[in-house]
């Protein structure tokens, strides 16, 4: 959801620069008086500062409204979802800053073959772990206690490039 959100925001902002580019490459050899180019960069950078607060002030709002997390209820606790996809060989999550306090539930699977996913503390000491497997969702809960740098790493070796199966995860207060 939040990528798909920055991803439309980077393509309109790149979108806009390339436009910007062109017009600068094909107009940047026309001369003008200088009375006039101070007043046309003038009403310029006005309409880029109206364009600029048009673009990001609705994004910011609706991405601070979207606050706090995907949750829902299982056995009257609420739960924040987490997917999180195996591949060779990197870690695939729906999101990666996680609040502290609240039971995140990770369903777990891999798009290939088998992966472990384990959990680790900013100590490097295991917290917690699953499977994650082709075809089958696990299910792994997991309350964090303390706020920092989590990583998640692939406990099955899964080929040449196992080793290098490592995210992290950001645990923030709210
Ligand atoms: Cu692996």
């Amino acid at each position: 959801m939040y990528q798909q959100i920055a991803w439309i925001v980077s393509a309109t902002l790149i979108a806009l620069l390339a436009i910007t580019f062109i017009y600068v490459v094909r107009n940047g050899s026309v001369r003008g008086d200088g009375g006039q180019i101070a007043v046309t960069t003038g009403l310029w950078r006005g309409r880029l500062l109206w364009g600029l607060t048009i673009v990001f002030i609705p994004t910011m709002a609706y991405t601070l409204a979207k606050l706090p997390y995907v949750s829902k209820k299982i056995d009257g606790i609420s739960v924040v979802e987490v997917q999180a996809k195996g591949h060779q060989w990197y870690w695939e999550l729906s999101q990666t800053e996680l609040p502290v306090g609240k039971t995140i539930e990770f369903q777990v699977t891999s798009a290939d073959v088998n992966h472990g996913f384990a959990i680790y503390g900013p100590d490097m000491k295991i917290l917690t772990q699953t499977q994650g497997m082709p075809g089958v969702t696990n299910v792994l809960r997991y309350t964090f206690e303390q706020p920092g740098t989590y990583r998640i790493l692939c406990l099955e070796y899964c080929g040449v490039a196992h080793h290098t199966m490592m995210t992290e995860l950001h645990l923030v207060t709210q």
